[in-house]
């Protein structure tokens, strides 16, 4: 069962000569799973191959944009057939109007939308947005969050900073951050404190309205709403980070899910079908005061490359057709269940948060709410999960505070085998 990797293993030790950690960002080093990178060749609906020739069963997915899958037939077609036309122009296209009227179609709180390269952009532009709208400088973000890399976001954050052990980073200027409170996810009462002291100081608040960054964690009944009606109180501002969970949980997102009208919210790669892409959009009043229509300045030359455009197009396509997001969420609660079967049975304590296309197994016992509780999950044991796995061939998250992302095309059979590969190597660690 142990795969040849020695392609891999060359590539990665001539990477770590060239490139810090030997990857171009930092959890796909496989560090807290204590493995080596496998160097990818190709991908086609939710199989992976390394270079090495090894085939996986893929629940990275890029994390998160692929929902058809990977290489899917209609991108493909439209990168192909625009690429001759040329990859860059720098200059306005249809593509980017007709991106930007299905996400006002899918979002009803997205009345505009400005387009930018990757999902930390989007954030931080609509960050700057909030503070010249409110003329206030204070953000409140939560721990285990994650919103990208940009200094006043990267306090107590998530994802990558919270695998590897570094919530605040080095370089991060102490007076950017101290504008930045961070709370615990999921608890109103400290909301609602921290608004009565600060809330006419505070800009705006930015959430992972189902976080995905500490695990998949969903929001306390309640805990949203709050946030909405503390904003609207005291004239600050909702932004909703959709960057993992707009047109994934739901072709509106998480906030048709629960009904909320975030006053921004921010998307990612899943509406450039894993190109390189970023957006925020939002209220028209506060839309318009980006540049050139008002005083807010962000550009770039590569927002809304007419490549990433036409691909984010064939991605959203599908996702308004009837029973789409009901068939995802059968696969994902049908993974769920047979994972929680699989632990039970092998005597591993395992709580799976799971909500339409996303997953977490924490390996403790439940229920897991905060950033505390997930943190308590037995990362030794995921690791050695994941390196169990890998080695039948699934390619898992290689972390314990990231999400599994499913596609279209993990149809029952690719779960029903998932979970019997998993049922074994429960088996297997649980011996360990
Ligand atoms: N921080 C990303 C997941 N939440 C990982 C990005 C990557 O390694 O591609």
């Amino acid at each position: 069962m142990t795969a040849e990797t020695a392609r891999s293993d060359d590539l990665y030790a001539r990477a770590r000569r060239v490139i810090p950690g030997g990857v171009s960002s930092p959890v796909r080093a496989f560090k807290a799973v204590g493995a080596t990178p496998r160097f990818i060749a190709r991908a086609a609906g939710c199989t992976l191959v390394d270079v090495d020739g090894n085939d996986y069963v893929d629940y990275v997915m890029s994390w998160g944009p692929l929902i058809n899958g990977h290489a899917f037939g209609p991108i493909v077609f439209a990168l192909t057939s625009s690429a001759a036309y040329g990859t860059s122009y720098g200059a306005p296209t249809e593509s980017e109007v007709e991106l930007a009227e299905a996400m006002v179609a899918a979002m009803p709180s997205v009345e505009m939308v400005r387009f930018v390269s990757s999902g930390t952009e989007a954030t931080m532009s609509a960050v700057r947005l909030a503070r010249a709208a409110t003329g206030r400088t204070m953000l409140v973000k939560f721990a285990g969050n994650y919103h990208g890399h940009g200094d006043a976001l990267l306090a107590r954050a998530g994802s990558g900073s919270l695998t590897l052990g570094v919530p605040t980073s080095p370089g991060v200027p102490e007076t950017v951050v101290s504008q930045t409170l961070v709370l615990p996810y999921n608890d109103v009462g400290l909301l609602r404190e921290a608004f009565r002291k600060d809330g006419e100081a505070i800009a705006a608040v930015i959430v992972e309205p189902i976080a995905g960054n500490m695990g998949v964690v969903p929001p306390a009944p309640g805990f949203l709403e709050e946030i909405r009606r503390q904003t609207e109180r005291t004239g600050s501002l909702f932004i909703m980070d959709e960057v993992i969970t707009g047109f994934r949980v739901a072709h509106g997102g998480a906030q048709s899910r629960f009904g909320l009208t975030p006053d921004l919210t921010t998307l990612g790669k899943i509406i450039g079908g894993g190109l390189p892409v970023g957006a925020f959009g939002g209220r028209r009043d506060l839309m318009e005061q980006m540049a050139p229509d008002g005083p807010v300045y962000e550009a770039g030359t590569l927002s809304g490359n007419p490549l990433a455009m036409r691909a984010g197009l064939a991605n959203l396509t599908p996702l308004g057709d009837p029973g789409y997001y009901e068939a995802l969420d059968a696969a994902t609660g049908r993974l769920a269940d047979g994972l929680s079967e699989g632990a039970t049975r092998a005597g591993v304590p395992l709580t799976v948060n799971a909500v339409t296309g996303m997953l977490t197994p924490f390996f403790r016992d439940g229920p897991i709410q905060t950033l505390g509780e997930a943190e308590g999950s037995d990362t030794a044991r995921y690791a050695a999960f994941f390196r169990a796995m890998l080695r039948r061939g699934f390619y898992l998250p290689p972390s314990q505070f990231e999400a599994w992302m499913l596609s279209s095309r993990h149809d029952f059979g690719i779960i029903d085998r998932t979970i019997a590969a998993a049922a074994d190597a429960f088996h297997e660690i649980a011996a360990q």
